[in-house]
């Protein structure tokens, strides 16, 4: 064995693995000292989830459902482009890699997002991928959109975890993880650009490990990296996969060998390479566990996968990954009780409302996520909180920066639903029935800013415009009693560029967010004559939001808790809850 630069780093690494790993061979893996290609089953469906639910309908079993976390930059609306590419769904993957002009991905739609390069807003896509339905939605992973994406991870079964390569685990990450865990939800993982130069697998591995305390079981162990970085050796089934560097939509090229000690292994990777690949592969299929399909269901273990999504590598085998070990439509948390996904009976909940997403369908479209049944096009079904019924007779299917309207639907697919207004965050559609879907998340808003139309004669347009917004969930906006203008209230700075761009895009308005005299709101719930009392006597602090209700304005938390104080009959609130 040569000893190589990283060679005292590991050993350390392997002591303290020996330690650990044999606490977590107890803990998780009773196949542990199976041979892996019987544990594994790879490729064929041999989930065994042990559990007595009733085997689901063919229809909703095959789908898989699930969103792209990460830090910011880490790949995912790249990766998110190779889906598609590999799902059929379109030709050519677009270039996130080219800023300006010429980015044309597909889940990016807004100009803001094209304009520079990240993503501000979830965006949901459908494709086939072999015999399975995929419906993916890719997120922004910067936090100051981290409501949207929070907000996404209810209407998911699975979520699929980008790591770069050469940073490891970023902040970011580690939040969006907890929130994951939070629901339980299983965690694939996604190495991705390991053809720059990345750190050590093992270090990468246990990092995943130690910060986010989850086991980690290689699906795959990269051959090299950066310049030298040639492909991956797949662990799952003994085989190599070697990357094209000329063509980066091309599919990889795979090369069948029998085991470690195939010859033919010395055929494709170059000598120095080959060494390092071999003592790695020995030394991760002794000390890591190897991949157990029901504990990663259960969210104690995430397959990890290496590749570079730019150059198309590795996103196959990780599709293979999510069809295999991703888990199937699962029930939904509801009030008063649960939905099951195989329910003879239609329902399904609003998680995003995006308005004028294609300049071309100037309308409202609420992002549902079908939690039960099969809908089919045309079908009433009843909105719960305002107990009306609803024709839904034009749903879409979101098929790459298309849509398509959508003949049917089953438990697990993302749908949208346009419609004026009526459908909000947090809504529930049911046949009847009166069932809440809870746990969508509302983040209090933490920075107000007044805004202003340029044009003072468009005073009413940019009011209809932050209206819409406010109703789709971009940001709170309050109209103060006393005065004109208003204030909008956002998680993180960077919502209100995006605000300021929508508004000038989608409604023609340039508008200027300036300081305001508030920094802080408070929703104010109690009987009308408390409120009607507190109203009068502070009429310099009211405020009301889109849908009228009352909101205490002030900079001081002093006064909030002055307010707290004086009037024990009303009740404050940083958040307001979506559904009522
Ligand atoms: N070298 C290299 N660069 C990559 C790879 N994958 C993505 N990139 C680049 O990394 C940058 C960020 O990629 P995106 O896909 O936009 O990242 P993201 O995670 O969607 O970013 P946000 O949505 O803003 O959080 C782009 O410039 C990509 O071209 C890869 O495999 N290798
Ligand atoms: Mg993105």
């Amino acid at each position: 064995m040569i000893p190589t630069a990283a060679q005292p780093r590991r050993t350390q690494w392997v002591q303290h693995c020996c330690i650990r790993g044999a606490r977590r061979v107890h803990r998780w893996h009773p196949l542990f000292f199976l041979p892996l290609a019987l544990v594994s089953g790879y490729g064929e469906r041999m989930l065994d989830t042990h559990t007595n639910r009733p085997e689901l309908p063919p229809e909703i079993a095959r789908r898989r459902t699930f969103a792209i976390i990460s830090h910011p930059d880490a790949g995912k609306t790249t990766l998110t482009e190779k889906f598609l590419l590999y799902g059929g769904a379109i030709q050519m993957a677009g270039q996130v890699r080219a800023k300006g002009e010429a980015r044309r991905t597909r889940s990016d739609f807004m100009q803001m997002e094209k304009d520079r390069g990240i993503s501000v807003s979830a965006s949901a896509m459908s494709f086939d991928f072999k015999n399975f339905r995929f419906n993916l939605v890719d997120t922004p992973g910067h936090s100051d959109f981290s409501e949207d994406t929070y907000r996404t991870l209810t209407a998911v079964d699975a979520a699929v975890m980008v790591i770069d390569g050469a940073k490891g685990v970023e902040s970011q990450t580690q939040k969006l993880f907890e929130v994951c865990r939070l629901r339980d939800l299983p965690i694939l993982t996604f190495c991705n650009k390991m053809d720059r130069e990345s750190r050590d697998t093992f270090e990468i591995i246990d990092e995943i490990q130690e910060n986010l305390a989850i086991d980690v079981t290689p699906a795959s162990w990269p051959i090299g990296v950066g310049r030298d970085f040639i492909g991956c050796y797949d662990m799952l089934r003994d085989r190599l996969e070697l990357m094209d560097r000329a063509d980066r939509n091309k599919v990889a090229e795979t090369i069948e060998i029998k085991g470690l000690d195939d010859p033919q292994l010395a055929e494709h990777v170059p000598e120095h390479l080959l060494e390092k690949l071999l003592e790695e592969v020995e030394m991760a299929k002794e000390l890591l566990p190897t991949l157990d399909p029901q504990a990663v269901l259960e969210g104690h273990m995430t397959p990890i996968w290496f590749g570079s999504a730019i150059n198309s590598f590795g996103v196959k085998e990780l599709m293979d990954g999510i069809s295999s070990y991703g888990p199937e439509p699962q029930p939904q948390t509801a009030s008063p009780r649960q939905i099951a996904p195989d329910e003879k009976k239609v329902s399904g909940f609003v998680f995003k409302v995006q308005a004028n997403m294609d300049p071309k369908h100037r309308d409202r479209v609420a992002f549902v996520r079908m939690a039960s049944g099969h809908f089919k096009r045309g079908m009433k079904l009843t909105h719960v909180r305002t107990k009306k019924p609803m024709a839904v007779s034009n749903p879409v299917l979101f098929l790459a920066s298309d849509r398509e309207l959508a003949e049917e639907a089953w438990a697990g697919d993302i749908i949208g639903i346009p419609n004026h207004g009526q459908l909000r965050i947090g809504d529930t559609l049911t046949e009847g029935e009166a069932l809440r879907v809870n746990g969508i998340p509302s983040f209090a808003p933490e920075l107000l800013q007044g805004v202003r139309a340029g044009d003072p004669m468009k005073a009413k347009h940019l009011e209809k415009a932050l209206m819409q917004f406010a109703e789709e969930g971009a940001a709170k906006v309050f109209k103060p009693s006393i005065g004109s203008g208003f204030i909008v209230g956002v998680v993180g700075a960077l919502q209100f560029e995006v605000l300021a761009s929508r508004i000038e895009m989608e409604y023609g308005l340039p508008v200027r967010f300036e300081a305001s005299q508030f920094t802080s709101a408070r929703w104010v719930q109690g009987e009308q004559a408390a409120l009607d009392k507190f109203i009068n006597t502070n009429k310099q602090h009211i405020g009301y939001d889109h849908d009228g209700d009352v909101v205490y304005l002030t900079r001081l938390q002093w006064d909030i808790d002055r307010v707290e104080r004086d009037y024990p009959d009303l009740k404050l609130t940083a958040t307001k809850e979506m559904m009522i």
